[in-house]
């Protein structure tokens, strides 16, 4: 019988790695986080070929491989270096306990998880809670609450529709993920403890070769120019002459505001970038300088 060959995986790789030079990054496979996270990576410049119903997918655009997971799988195939890196909630990687490092937080997926009671009870604080059943999907992190509040509480888990457990008597209390409220209010519950306040971030293992660090270098520098864009409006402003100094310092712009003359003599057009926090309370400054023909445009990428 002729001996197997097998082409060793550094050769594969380009010759100098035991691990392909390219990320391996899992994400939701459906869900609340995939759209987000599957935006990210195309913002980002990294397309990914047929998605729809794959387990796996590479990307033409970037040396990357995207597995797709139930996010409650993302933390321990990222530990165990199955994945490289990943995209999760805090709630999920802190719940799993798994060694993987946080490298940048999100901004998507954002909630809380919340410890409810019937809204009919008054909350009489932490030490209420001893001796009491509580359902949630997050054992460990009511775990570790109680025991740092020095409560003795039942935990009981659930997997789903931890809401209806005080309606039907399996607990008294719950502690779950909110985000508009509208789930624990139409339930009966109200919500009188946040436990966690949580979004989604990007998490890696400590098992990265050099070249997978450059990528992820990159893929960061990426991700942290889509996110300042999104903070940020390109503002376009006509603007008298007489009244340039006062409007110019208002604004920050990148460097400083462009300033170009309009075909009407004695007018200009001003350009700069606003950020979200102060862009109102700005726009008002600038109309009561004397500033017209406000334009606010959506910016794609903010390279500093
Ligand atoms: O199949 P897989 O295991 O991957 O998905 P999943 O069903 O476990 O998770 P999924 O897709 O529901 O949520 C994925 C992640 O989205 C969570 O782990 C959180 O990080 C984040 N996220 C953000 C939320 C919510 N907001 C949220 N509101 N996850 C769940 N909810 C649920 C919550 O459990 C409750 O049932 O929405 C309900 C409450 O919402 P409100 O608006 O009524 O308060
Ligand atoms: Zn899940």
């Amino acid at each position: 019988m002729q001996e197997k060959k097998y082409t060793p995986l550094s050769e594969i790789s380009g010759g100098n790695a035991e691990k392909p030079s390219k990320l391996r990054i899992a994400i939701q496979k459906s869900g609340r986080l995939y759209d987000d996270s599957v935006k990210l990576l195309n913002e980002c410049g990294i397309e990914l070929r047929n998605v729809k119903d794959r387990l796996k997918t590479e990307s033409d655009t970037f040396p990357m491989e995207v597995f797709f997971l139930r996010d409650d799988d993302i933390p321990q195939y990222v530990e165990d270096g199955v994945a490289d890196i990943g995209i999760v909630g805090e709630n999920v990687l802190f719940e799993k306990n798994k060694k993987a490092e946080i490298v940048e937080k999100l901004g998507f997926g954002k909630c809380r998880l919340s410890l409810a009671i019937p809204r009919s009870e008054t909350y009489q604080g932490v030490q209420s809670l001893d001796g009491k059943r509580i359902a949630t999907s997050y054992p460990f992190l009511v775990n570790e609450f109680l025991k740092k509040n020095n409560i003795s509480g039942e935990v009981h888990e659930i997997s789903g529709s931890v809401e209806i457990a005080p309606g039907i008597g399996l607990a008294d209390v719950v502690v779950d993920l909110v985000s508009s409220g509208s789930t624990l209010f139409m339930n009966g519950l109200k919500e009188v403890e946040t436990i966690l306040q949580s979004q989604s971030v990007l998490i890696k293992n400590n098992k990265l070769n050099k070249e997978q660090e450059i990528l992820l270098d990159k893929l960061l520098f990426r991700i942290k120019a889509v996110k300042k864009a999104k903070r940020n409006k390109y503002v376009l402003m006509n603007a008298p002459n007489e009244k340039l100094s006062e409007i110019i310092a208002l604004l920050p712009g990148m460097r400083s505001p462009t300033v170009l003359p309009l075909a009407e003599g004695g007018w200009s057009s001003v350009h700069s970038v606003l950020s979200e926090d102060e862009f109102w309370e700005k726009i008002e400054q600038l109309k009561a300088a004397g500033a017209e023909g406000i334009l606010v445009v959506p910016i794609e990428k903010m390279v500093m």
